[in-house]
């Protein structure tokens, strides 16, 4: 193991330079050091961007968890691979070690088995953040099932949509949930989804808050009972290295979700191969990521890249806020947790807080801070570099995205320099371009393009469940034989990336195509603007107009209203020209976004064009209420 730890800068460009001249030698050579496999590929990459054909490591055969699990039991049988923090500090935490996932996961497997999951079959996993979720994945992936996990925050509707999409034959769900100090009717929900998804012949329950709650006869089965009475015995199925190991759903920007498909082998050696680089992981650390499994950066980063390096990974149930503002730091104490991998969103919240949260505990055990899901600002990033990493711990700002496995481009810690704002370098195997409206590769820094990927990546997602031809549309269009990420970036004179966010979003106002995200930006940079979301809405005139939503600082100074709106015109009209000067400016206390902290534009959308009839669903929100407030102020 760890053949391939980039140790130092020469490392990091030798092997850089040697994945863009033979990318086939250096993905097959990690490959072939670092796992175990039934048989080897007879040819690393099968590579056709044009048709959006890739294979990665052809007619190799393998079982992910013969080399999450199998392989540790020798040397770490007893080592923790799990540490399971409760939502309720005063609940023990449990170590799950190594032999005791194995056995779990045989168990479960053999439940899948023994209630008719075969090879290729889907599965639906809607759970909490206990350790039966990581346990269901694994044992979906022993037996070659598919499992399609659903966030345990999203709706019945969702969740049903999701189910028929896939044509799962089974669902793993729980009792309910704990969130804070509320709880969360899964089995209900559930229930009410599975009323309109016919392909569930069978749903195993977990259970975790001992509710009273319906077991439909013939399809819902406890699952403890059937663990406890499983074998332990369980002989891994033999995958081919493009199988598929999971779904998982991405909303778009329009139309229902993209369930993006990931195979067994490539996303293996990369999910492993990133982890063990950008968190700069040793066999004593203990890594926690704070993300759901339920999204793309749990099952990356929670469950696969670090059981894969054999590290001990924490699985935490609560949330930021619970018991109060400082659990995070809490845990981080009480586990001496050496790497922290959170969202922007999160690390703002905690920033409004008083500092004393953070300095009642000790932190010393911080070596490695990441961040992941949206842009971090720079005051962030200083808040989170100064007060949770005393300046002595790299702050890896990670861009990547649900479509491509893992992390794309990231600093390395104490290898590659950070900078705020910055993504900075792509990881050895990434070769980012940003493409101009004339599709033509910029060459000049600071200028801002569409961010796309010009080779193959073994953690790429292969195609769109059921829907190849949308995935060719989404990903493979814009720019013929490029991955187009849908997201904008520059590069400034080293090289070094910074995203500047979705470019998918784009208006045409009197027949000007504009970006919301440039707008926006340039919003921002108002002394009195917090945060700020554009989106157009129906013009009899121009076509689209610019509808702008827009949060204040918390200065307690009172500005007029007209005069700001003045104000900010005139620095977009200076920004970026009058084109983009905006129609109507509604100031809203809060702007809808999802719990990973990205902003709704689709609400925000109908809201402008007075459509309140159908907002879909909004469960996924963080903050529901706003959409009221919204609603209310709207300017007609
Ligand atoms: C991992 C994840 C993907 C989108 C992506 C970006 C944004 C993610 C960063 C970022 C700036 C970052 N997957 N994004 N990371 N933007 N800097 N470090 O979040 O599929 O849920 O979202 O998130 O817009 O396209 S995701």
């Amino acid at each position: 193991m760890n053949y391939y730890k980039i140790k130092n800068l020469e490392q990091y460009i030798k092997a850089y330079k040697k994945s863009v001249n033979d990318p086939e030698e250096f993905w097959g050579d990690i490959a072939d050091k670092n796992f175990i496999w039934y048989q080897k590929w007879d040819k690393v990459l099968h590579n056709d961007m044009l048709n959006g054909d890739i294979k990665w490591f052809v007619n190799g055969k393998l079982n992910m968890t013969r080399n999450c699990l199998d392989r540790h039991l020798n040397k770490r049988g007893d080592k923790t691979a799990i540490i399971f923090e409760p939502n309720d500090p005063n609940e023990e935490a449990q170590h799950i070690t190594y032999k005791e996932l194995h056995k779990n996961v045989c168990k479960m497997a053999n439940v899948l088995r023994d209630n008719g999951i075969k090879k290729g079959d889907r599965v639906c996993i809607y759970l909490p953040m206990i350790p039966e979720l990581p346990i269901a994945l694994l044992a979906c992936a022993r037996v070659g099932a598919i499992h399609s996990v659903v966030f345990a925050g999203f709706s019945a509707n969702s969740l049903s949509s999701r189910i028929q999409d896939s044509d799962c034959k089974m669902l793993i769900t729980s009792d309910g949930g704990y969130r804070g100090n509320k709880t969360i009717d899964l089995k209900g929900i559930a229930d009410d989804a599975l009323k309109s998804c016919p392909s569930i012949e069978t749903v195993l329950v977990a259970k975790r808050i001992d509710s009273e709650i319906h077991m439909e006869e013939g399809r819902d089965k406890w699952l403890q009972p059937l663990m406890d009475d499983a074998a332990e015995d369980n002989v891994s199925e033999i995958m081919d290295a493009e199988d598929p190991l999971f779904i998982l759903y991405t909303s778009g920007s329009t139309g229902k979700p993209k369930g993006m498909v990931h195979t067994t082998a490539g996303y293996m050696v990369f999910t492993a191969y990133t982890f063990t680089n950008v968190f700069n992981y040793k066999e004593d650390d203990i890594y926690w990521c704070t993300a759901d499994i339920g999204w793309i950066t749990g099952h990356s980063y929670i469950v696969y890249g670090p059981l894969l390096n054999g590290a001990t990974t924490v699985l935490f149930e609560g949330i930021p806020s619970y018991p109060d503002f400082g659990r995070f730091w809490d845990v981080i104490d009480k586990h001496k947790v050496t790497q922290l991998y959170t969202a922007p969103t999160a690390i703002r919240a905690l920033a409004k807080e008083n500092l004393s949260y953070v300095e009642s505990h000790d932190l010393s055990s911080l070596r490695v801070l990441g961040s992941v899901g949206e842009p971090i600002n720079e005051e962030a990033w200083h808040w989170y570099n100064n007060n949770i990493g005393k300046q002595k711990c790299p702050v890896v700002d990670t861009w990547w995205q649900t479509e491509n496995g893992g992390i794309m481009i990231s600093p390395l810690p104490f290898i590659t320099p950070t900078k705020p704002t910055y993504a900075t370098l792509p990881l050895p195997g990434i070769q980012p371009v940003l493409m101009n409206s004339k599709r033509n590769e910029i060459e000049n820094h600071h200028e801002e393009g569409s961010l796309c990927i010009k080779f193959p990546w073994p953690g790429m997602a292969r195609t769109i469940w059921g829907n190849h031809e949308r995935y060719m549309e989404t990903y493979f269009s814009a720019f013929r034989g490029k991955y187009f990420s849908g997201d904008g970036a520059l590069k400034d004179e080293v090289g070094y990336y910074r995203i500047i966010g979705r470019i998918d979003d784009v208006i045409i106002v009197s027949g000007h195509n504009l970006g919301t995200a440039p707008i926006e930006n340039a919003i921002n940079e108002h002394p009195a603007v917090a945060e700020s979301a554009i989106v157009g809405y129906p013009h009899d005139i121009k076509g689209n107009g610019l509808y702008g939503y827009i949060t204040l600082k918390e200065t307690g100074e009172v500005r007029d209203r007209d005069n700001l709106r003045r104000e900010i015109n005139e620095h977009i009209a200076n920004h970026i020209g009058p084109i983009a000067k905006l129609d109507k400016i509604q100031f809203v206390d809060a702007l809808p976004k999802t719990r990973s902290g990205k902003i709704m534009r689709r609400i925000l959308r109908k809201i402008a064009a007075g459509d309140f009839d159908s907002f879909g669903d909004i469960s996924t929100l963080l903050n529901p209420e706003s959409v009221d407030e919204i609603k209310n102020g709207r300017i007609a």
